[in-house]
């Protein structure tokens, strides 16, 4: 089944949104294989980032994602990369469409709550960067015969 990498950023988890954003994952029938609350260094920040480092925002962004711990997930589902994109919305929270996370919760472009990883390579790479073959669990939940 096909996996993404999804992490609350230091202001989600600031503002309590951890319950709030596992809820809407849990809700849509994705299946939750691995999490953990983390302070992400300079230079796992500056890889994670490292599409954007020559970008004018680049220092600030990393500055701002080892700031405080984040809330790294492992989440599972059909289409679950592009599905839990559309339930983030846009980078910008001000284009974001209502119902979406960002949407809900974000005001500004810097503290836009989630990251999600957008295709199939950097779930891959993502995966890899912040989470052990043994942090990443295989379980049956039994509900989701009713999702699928
Ligand atoms: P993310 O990687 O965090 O999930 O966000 P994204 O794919 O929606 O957006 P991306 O283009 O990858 O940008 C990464 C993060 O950089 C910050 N950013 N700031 N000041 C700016 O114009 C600007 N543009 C992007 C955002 O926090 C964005 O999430
Ligand atoms: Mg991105």
């Amino acid at each position: 089944m096909e996996k993404t990498f999804l992490m609350v950023k230091p202001d989600g988890v600031q503002r309590n949104l951890i319950g709030e954003i596992t809820s809407r994952f849990e809700k849509k029938g994705y299946k939750l294989a691995g999490a953990k609350l983390m302070v992400i260094s300079n230079s796992l920040a500056e890889e994670h980032y490292g599409e954007h480092k020559d970008k004018p925002f680049f220092s600030e962004l990393v500055e701002f994602i080892t700031s405080g711990p984040v809330f790294a997930m492992v989440w599972e589902g059909e289409n679950v990369i592009a599905g839990a994109r559309q339930m983030m919305g846009a980078t910008k929270p001000s284009d974001a469409a209502p119902g979406t996370i960002r949407g809900d919760f974000g005001v500004t472009v810097g503290k836009n709550v989630i990251h999600g990883s957008d295709s199939a390579d950097s779930a891959k790479r993502e995966l890899e960067l912040f989470f052990n073959s043994e942090e990443i669990l295989n379980y049956q939940k039994d509900n989701l015969n009713w999702v699928y």
